[in-house]
């Protein structure tokens, strides 16, 4: 008798699967499935977009005949509702699935364990948590608008060993701001823009930077779209994020009819919360926060800031400006993050961590 490989090597595959749909099916969950008949991969699919099939559909199709019988390897509790489409769970019970692994349930209170209910009520075996921390991470998005109507917001930014994020401009020229990290953390970050539905400045670092907010680099990249927050309609309109689709999130009495003409949608909010509730609304799942300091602060000190990503380069600068303004605070009271990584990139460091569990129900 053959060795099949183990549940955990079929889960990675369903894994890699749904990374293809990351920041492009928002409100929808990125999900991956792998349909395995005597070791053998015989389907594969994942969903890649709102209102398309899901991953399951596409796997069953690839497979055909040869689900009867098969395991299916799912990063999302199959759904049991009829939305966009009708229920997978049926669909696999209908193919003569015999086994499922699921690595994390549907916290969609139209699924919510009824997807896995429904499949173990049909005679197939059920095994649940298989590969879950990262299918959370990947669906981070989906369940924070699923269960508290705002995305997941990621704080990232690049500094010094000694914890500057820009330098000072001595003589006002500008030019004080070259890059504090390598090509490797620049690749990298590319890659979660292409993965993020949206990326955040405040009005700060677009007047200081003017930066594009784009994919570069990345075959087959697409744009976040960019969120400007800037209460008063400061920033110009000749900015070069301020292009159509991008968001202006301003105070309610705010009048910026240029950046309309551009194009921008504004969302006008008296708060932070109420802000991120309408980028919610416009199916902003995940939030990549790229500065600056006051913005991160103010998000930070509402509690909307659920993930960190430094890059730390090995270098000192002196005076400059901090990855965090505000408030004072005595060292008892630091923000511990969870679930913290270490990764060399190039030349440089990045060090992840959570402050909030992604939500899984
Ligand atoms: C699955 N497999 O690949 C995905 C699921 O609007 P609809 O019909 O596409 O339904 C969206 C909901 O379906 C979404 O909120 C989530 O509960 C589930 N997503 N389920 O079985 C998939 N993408
Ligand atoms: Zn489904």
């Amino acid at each position: 008798m053959t060795e099949h490989p183990p549940d955990a090597e079929m889960m990675n595959r369903a894994l890699r699967e749904a990374a293809r749909g990351l920041g492009r099916t928002s409100p929808n969950p990125p999900v991956g499935c792998v349909l395995v008949r005597n070791g053998e991969v015989v389907g594969r699919g994942a969903h890649l977009r709102a209102g398309e099939p899901h991953a399951e559909v596409f796997a069953l199709r690839e497979a055909g005949v040869r689900a009867w019988g098969a395991t299916a390897y799912v990063t999302l509790e199959p759904c049991s509702h009829f939305g966009r489409t009708p229920p997978c769970a049926d669909a696999l019970v209908a193919a003569g699935v015999a086994r499922v692994v699921i690595a994390a349930l549907d916290p969609d209170p139209r699924v919510r364990g009824q997807g896995a209910q429904r499949l173990s009520q049909a005679g197939i075996a059920v095994t649940l948590g298989m590969g879950e921390p990262e299918a959370l991470r990947q669906q981070a998005g989906f369940r924070s608008l699923v269960t508290r109507g705002r995305p997941w917001v990621t704080y990232k930014y690049a500094m010094t060993l000694d914890g500057k994020v820009a330098a000072l401009d001595p003589d006002g020229r500008g030019e004080a701001n070259g890059a504090v990290t390598g090509a490797e953390a620049r690749a990298r970050v590319m890659a979660w823009r292409n993965e993020t539905d949206a990326i955040a400045v405040g009005r700060g670092t677009v007047q200081t930077d003017d930066p594009r907010l784009t994919t570069r680099g990345l075959e087959g990249g697409r744009d976040p779209r960019p969120v400007v927050f800037d209460r008063h309609g400061r920033t110009t309109p000749a900015a070069r994020v301020m292009r159509p689709g991008t968001v202006l999130v301003t105070a309610p009495d705010t009048r910026v009819p240029r950046h309309e003409a551009a194009g921008v949608e504004v969302v006008r909010a008296d708060t932070l919360p109420e802000a991120l509730t309408k980028l919610g609304q416009l199916k902003v799942g995940t939030l990549l926060l790229e500065g600056g300091p006051t913005l991160a602060s103010a998000l930070l000190e509402a509690g909307l800031v659920d993930e960190v990503r430094a890059l730390v380069a090995p270098k000192l600068l002196g005076a400059g400006l901090s990855p965090l303004t505000a408030p004072v605070r005595p060292m008892p009271l630091a923000q511990a993050l969870h679930d913290v990584t270490f990764e060399p990139l190039g030349p440089d460091l990045l060090i992840t961590g959570l402050l909030h569990k992604i939500p899984r129900l």
